[in-house]
């Protein structure tokens, strides 16, 4: 079963309990960059994310530059935030040492 959107208020709770997590002006998604200290970094982080993503059914939206990696994460199937947005976020943060 797929999560559902969360109300607004929930949402700011949990966008408050990340670092580094903005609002995506115009939809309802949220966003952040990771910067590494090299592309294998960079990319050695993408995997072990990769891995999660797959697990959860829940795939990020991401460009890699280099040492960077910019994410964009919202629910397609929901139209919007839940759970699983949060969920993934948190874990990208725990992946990347933040
Ligand atoms: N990832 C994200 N970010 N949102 C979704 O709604 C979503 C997904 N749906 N990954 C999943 C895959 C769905 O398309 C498949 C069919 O389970």
């Amino acid at each position: 079963m797929r999560p559902t959107r969360l109300d607004p208020a929930r949402q700011a709770e949990l966008l408050a309990s990340l670092d580094g997590w903005q609002r995506v002006a115009g939809r309802e998604a949220i966003a952040r960059s990771y910067r590494f200290a090299d592309f294998n970094a960079a990319f050695g982080w993408m995997t072990h994310v990769a891995l999660m993503a797959e697990r959860l059914d829940h795939h990020p939206e991401w460009r890699n530059v280099y040492n960077r990696v910019d994410v964009v994460l919202t629910t397609h199937d929901a139209g919007g935030l839940t759970e699983l947005d949060f969920q993934l976020a948190a874990f990208m943060d725990r992946a990347a040492g933040t």
